[in-house]
Protein backbone atom coordinates (compact mmCIF):
# COMPACT_ATOMS: atom_id res chain seq x y z
CA UNK A 1 0.00 0.00 0.00
CA UNK A 2 1.31 3.40 -0.98
CA UNK A 3 1.71 6.48 1.68
CA UNK A 4 2.38 9.94 1.41
CA UNK A 5 5.39 10.87 3.83
CA UNK A 6 6.77 14.25 4.55
CA UNK A 7 9.86 14.40 4.86
CA UNK A 8 12.06 17.45 6.73
CA UNK A 9 15.97 17.53 4.84
CA UNK A 10 19.05 19.35 6.09
CA UNK A 11 22.19 20.34 5.56
CA UNK A 12 25.37 22.39 7.30
CA UNK A 13 28.16 20.96 6.24
CA UNK A 14 30.23 20.38 3.19
CA UNK A 15 28.35 21.33 -0.31
CA UNK A 16 25.12 22.11 1.79
CA UNK A 17 22.71 22.55 -1.99
CA UNK A 18 24.18 19.45 -3.63
CA UNK A 19 23.94 17.60 -0.37
CA UNK A 20 20.18 18.02 -0.60
CA UNK A 21 20.24 17.29 -4.12
CA UNK A 22 21.68 13.89 -3.53
CA UNK A 23 19.52 12.88 -1.15
CA UNK A 24 16.64 13.33 -2.90
CA UNK A 25 18.10 11.74 -5.90
CA UNK A 26 18.54 8.90 -3.26
CA UNK A 27 15.52 8.86 -1.96
CA UNK A 28 13.85 8.42 -5.93
CA UNK A 29 15.16 4.88 -4.40
CA UNK A 30 12.80 4.20 -1.03
CA UNK A 31 9.55 5.09 -3.73
CA UNK A 32 8.25 8.41 -5.47
CA UNK A 33 9.34 11.69 -5.00
CA UNK A 34 6.25 13.75 -5.52
CA UNK A 35 7.09 17.41 -4.68
CA UNK A 36 10.03 19.11 -3.69
CA UNK A 37 10.20 22.88 -1.70
CA UNK A 38 12.28 25.14 -2.64
CA UNK A 39 15.77 25.25 -0.23
CA UNK A 40 15.94 27.86 2.19
CA UNK A 41 18.88 28.68 4.57
CA UNK A 42 18.10 28.95 8.14
CA UNK A 43 19.75 29.75 11.67
CA UNK A 44 21.17 26.77 13.63
CA UNK A 45 18.48 26.00 16.74
CA UNK A 46 18.39 23.39 19.06
CA UNK A 47 22.26 22.66 18.62
CA UNK A 48 25.32 22.92 20.32
CA UNK A 49 27.71 25.66 20.29
CA UNK A 50 28.33 27.23 16.77
CA UNK A 51 27.13 25.43 14.05
CA UNK A 52 27.14 26.37 10.52
CA UNK A 53 23.83 27.74 8.79
CA UNK A 54 21.35 25.01 7.45
CA UNK A 55 19.73 24.21 4.06
CA UNK A 56 16.20 23.04 4.64
CA UNK A 57 13.66 21.51 2.18
CA UNK A 58 10.83 19.33 2.95
CA UNK A 59 9.91 16.50 0.18
CA UNK A 60 7.01 14.25 -0.24
CA UNK A 61 7.45 10.71 -0.77
CA UNK A 62 5.50 8.08 -1.99
CA UNK A 63 6.43 4.93 -0.69
CA UNK A 64 5.54 1.01 0.11
CA UNK A 65 7.51 0.51 2.74
CA UNK A 66 6.60 0.79 6.54
CA UNK A 67 7.64 3.69 8.93
CA UNK A 68 10.82 1.58 10.81
CA UNK A 69 11.55 0.38 7.03
CA UNK A 70 11.72 4.10 5.72
CA UNK A 71 13.76 4.78 9.09
CA UNK A 72 16.12 2.51 8.58
CA UNK A 73 16.34 3.40 4.96
CA UNK A 74 16.89 7.05 5.62
CA UNK A 75 19.50 6.34 8.32
CA UNK A 76 21.45 4.03 5.75
CA UNK A 77 21.14 6.54 3.07
CA UNK A 78 22.59 9.45 5.74
CA UNK A 79 25.40 7.19 6.18
CA UNK A 80 26.09 6.56 2.64
CA UNK A 81 26.27 10.53 2.28
CA UNK A 82 29.44 10.63 4.96
CA UNK A 83 27.53 11.38 8.12
CA UNK A 84 28.78 10.38 10.82
CA UNK A 85 27.33 10.92 14.04
CA UNK A 86 29.57 12.20 16.88
CA UNK A 87 26.49 13.84 19.23
CA UNK A 88 22.89 14.02 18.27
CA UNK A 89 22.97 17.81 17.61
CA UNK A 90 26.13 18.04 15.89
CA UNK A 91 26.58 19.70 12.62
CA UNK A 92 25.69 16.94 9.80
CA UNK A 93 26.44 16.71 5.66
CA UNK A 94 22.75 15.39 5.14
CA UNK A 95 19.56 14.74 8.28
CA UNK A 96 16.45 13.37 6.83
CA UNK A 97 13.39 13.58 9.25
CA UNK A 98 10.10 11.90 9.09
CA UNK A 99 7.31 14.37 9.62
CA UNK A 100 4.52 12.66 8.65
CA UNK A 101 3.50 9.09 7.44
CA UNK A 102 -0.29 9.37 6.54
CA UNK A 103 -2.06 9.15 9.41
CA UNK A 104 -0.07 7.25 11.15
CA UNK A 105 0.39 7.85 15.17
CA UNK A 106 3.08 6.04 16.92
CA UNK A 107 5.95 6.41 19.77
CA UNK A 108 8.27 3.89 19.44
CA UNK A 109 12.09 4.72 21.23
CA UNK A 110 14.10 5.25 18.48
CA UNK A 111 10.71 6.77 16.04
CA UNK A 112 8.21 9.10 16.66
CA UNK A 113 5.34 10.08 14.00
CA UNK A 114 4.45 12.93 13.87
CA UNK A 115 8.18 14.04 14.59
CA UNK A 116 8.12 16.54 17.93
CA UNK A 117 9.30 19.08 16.84
CA UNK A 118 7.53 20.34 13.59
CA UNK A 119 4.77 22.72 15.31
CA UNK A 120 7.44 24.27 16.83
CA UNK A 121 10.15 24.60 13.99
CA UNK A 122 9.87 27.12 11.38
CA UNK A 123 13.12 25.71 9.25
CA UNK A 124 10.36 22.34 9.37
CA UNK A 125 7.05 24.04 8.73
CA UNK A 126 8.29 27.15 6.14
CA UNK A 127 9.24 24.66 3.30
CA UNK A 128 6.41 22.26 4.42
CA UNK A 129 3.89 24.62 3.92
CA UNK A 130 5.01 25.45 0.24
CA UNK A 131 4.21 21.89 -0.68
CA UNK A 132 1.55 21.23 2.14
CA UNK A 133 -0.28 24.22 3.47
CA UNK A 134 -3.38 22.38 4.04
CA UNK A 135 -2.00 18.66 5.22
CA UNK A 136 -3.65 18.23 9.28
CA UNK A 137 -1.15 16.83 11.82
CA UNK A 138 -3.61 13.82 12.75
CA UNK A 139 -3.08 14.23 16.95
CA UNK A 140 -3.12 17.99 16.67
CA UNK A 141 -5.75 18.76 13.79
CA UNK A 142 -3.76 21.94 13.10
CA UNK A 143 -2.87 22.41 9.53
CA UNK A 144 0.56 23.28 8.44
CA UNK A 145 0.06 26.80 7.99
CA UNK A 146 -1.61 27.37 10.86
CA UNK A 147 1.43 26.24 12.91
CA UNK A 148 3.65 28.54 10.50
CA UNK A 149 1.14 31.59 11.21
CA UNK A 150 1.59 31.09 15.19
CA UNK A 151 5.18 31.48 15.14
CA UNK A 152 7.35 34.51 15.49
CA UNK A 153 7.59 35.89 11.80
CA UNK A 154 11.37 37.84 11.98
CA UNK A 155 12.94 35.04 14.69
CA UNK A 156 14.26 32.87 14.31
CA UNK A 157 15.54 33.46 10.06
CA UNK A 158 14.79 31.45 7.42
CA UNK A 159 14.76 32.75 4.11
CA UNK A 160 15.10 31.88 0.46
CA UNK A 161 17.74 30.39 -1.35
CA UNK A 162 18.48 31.21 -4.01
CA UNK A 163 20.91 28.96 -6.13
N1 LIG B 1 18.13 20.29 12.73
C1 LIG B 1 18.26 19.97 14.01
C2 LIG B 1 18.50 20.97 15.05
N2 LIG B 1 18.52 22.31 14.56
N3 LIG B 1 18.33 23.94 12.90
C3 LIG B 1 18.11 24.27 11.63
N4 LIG B 1 18.06 25.55 11.26
N5 LIG B 1 17.90 23.31 10.67
C4 LIG B 1 17.90 21.98 10.97
O1 LIG B 1 17.73 21.12 10.09
C5 LIG B 1 18.13 21.60 12.33
C6 LIG B 1 18.34 22.63 13.27
C7 LIG B 1 18.17 18.57 14.46
O2 LIG B 1 18.12 17.69 13.47
MG1 LIG C 1 16.65 16.43 12.63
MG1 LIG D 1 17.41 13.05 12.09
Amino acid sequence: MKSAVYLSLGSNLGDRGGNLREAIRRLGGLGAVRAVSGFYETEPVEVDGDQPWFLNCAVLLETDLAPEDLLARTLELEQAMGRRRSGIRSAREIDIDILYFADVVLSKRDLIIPHPGVSHRKFVLKPLAEIAPDLRDPVTKRSVSEMLAALPPDKPIVREFAG
